[in-house]
């Protein structure tokens, strides 16, 4: 029991988080997806085909996505891909494409009931184009539809000339953890094929990260690159994506060193016990005083915490890093506690 309720802790733990997730997003379009302010997103984006025997050899497409959170619904990013079908038209000299984006999100909120839209300025390296992305979605329930209208400067492949093109898709969560998502994509005029994906979307349980299972014929995921599929035979690639955030805020120990202790709650009051805070616990989460005594707590994790009485007794303000918290108990009972953020921590204080 206590099991299950842990699970079912972190899951509410980690919901906020989904709103980062491949859950509300199809692999071939940016969405209105907006890292959240001091989170630096790295996604890791491989497909594949193997080719027809006798060599069955397996020619991967890999693509790299950087972005930085900057608050106010703002991000910026760079993609990379290796093997690029915007490399490959007249005049190209590499397929190593990168691509650095900005995207406002003007309204709304990914995964939010309602309609979210983002603007995305983009400067492609390798196409040497001025590029951009108006994406609108829309959500209700467990499904979100995806539409978008792009545009660029100079279209590699079809002579440098100004393009056009548009996208759509959807989102379909069949429960918290799993989601189905496909989309196409085409330039209008001239179109040659049109890019396309299927994918089966999984949030791992307990974690920030989400991963999916792909097939798709874009082999990058660039604004340009994802308007035309790559040509027949190797038409369908499989592979995966899998998203990391990181929480800039954790890494600060590395150049600030432990934060300075702070002490909260009441001074002077005798310490009849003491309970860690640390990897996301209570240590002892049960401990015996007398009445007039009081507890201490000591936060020993990289995050705020509090402690949250289920009753009325008065609890802390969130306590930093490094930080304590030290309460007298008066009346003799017991004071059962959570911390307010992470609620599946829980301790009992029994006073006699
Ligand atoms: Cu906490």
């Amino acid at each position: 029991m206590k099991r299950v309720s842990l699970a079912l802790a972190l899951l509410a733990a980690a919901a906020p988080l989904q709103a980062q997730s491949l859950l509300y997003r199809p692999p071939n379009l940016g969405g209105t997806w907006v890292p959240d302010g001091g989170v630096v997103q790295f996604n890791f984006v491989h497909r594949f085909y193997v080719a027809p025997g006798p060599s069955h050899s397996v020619v991967n497409f890999p693509n790299f996505t950087l972005a930085a959170g900057f608050g106010h619904q703002v991000a910026f990013g760079a993609q990379f891909a290796t093997r690029s079908l915007v490399g490959l038209g007249n005049g190209a000299q590499s397929t190593n494409e990168t691509e650095v984006y900005g995207r406002w999100r003007v309204h709304g909120t990914e995964g939010q009931p309602g309609f979210a839209v983002a603007v995305t300025p983009a400067y492609n390296f390798l196409a040497k184009s001025v590029d951009g992305e108006v994406e609108v979605d829309w959500t209700q329930g467990p499904l979100t539809l995806h539409g978008a209208a792009r545009a660029m400067s100079r279209r590699l492949g079809e002579s440098g000339n100004a393009a056009t093109a548009f996208a759509g898709g959807f989102n379909a969560r069949l429960n918290p953890y799993v989601g189905v998502s496909a989309d196409v994509g085409s330039f209008v005029s001239p179109t040659v094929r049109a890019a396309w994906s299927a994918a089966i979307n999984l949030l791992i349980p307990g974690s920030p990260h989400t991963f999916s299972l792909q097939a798709s014929n874009a082999g990058s995921a660039s604004i340009q690159g994802e308007c035309e599929g790559i040509a027949a035979p190797k038409n369908i690639l499989y592979g995966f994506e899998f998203t990391i955030p990181l929480h800039l805020k954790r890494f600060a120990p590395w150049f600030h060193g432990s934060p300075k202790p702070v002490a909260l709650g009441a001074a002077g009051a005798a310490i009849a016990a003491q309970v860690d805070m640390a990897a996301m616990k209570f240590a002892g989460e049960t401990v015996t005083i007398s009445a007039g005594q009081a507890v201490r707590w000591t936060n020993r994790d990289p995050l705020e915490h509090t402690v949250t009485f289920d009753g009325a007794e008065p609890g802390s303000p969130p306590i930093p890093p490094n930080g304590s918290y030290v309460h007298r108990f008066d009346t003799p009972g017991t004071y059962t506690y959570h911390c307010t953020p992470h609620p599946f921590m829980k301790g009992v204080v029994v006073v006699k």
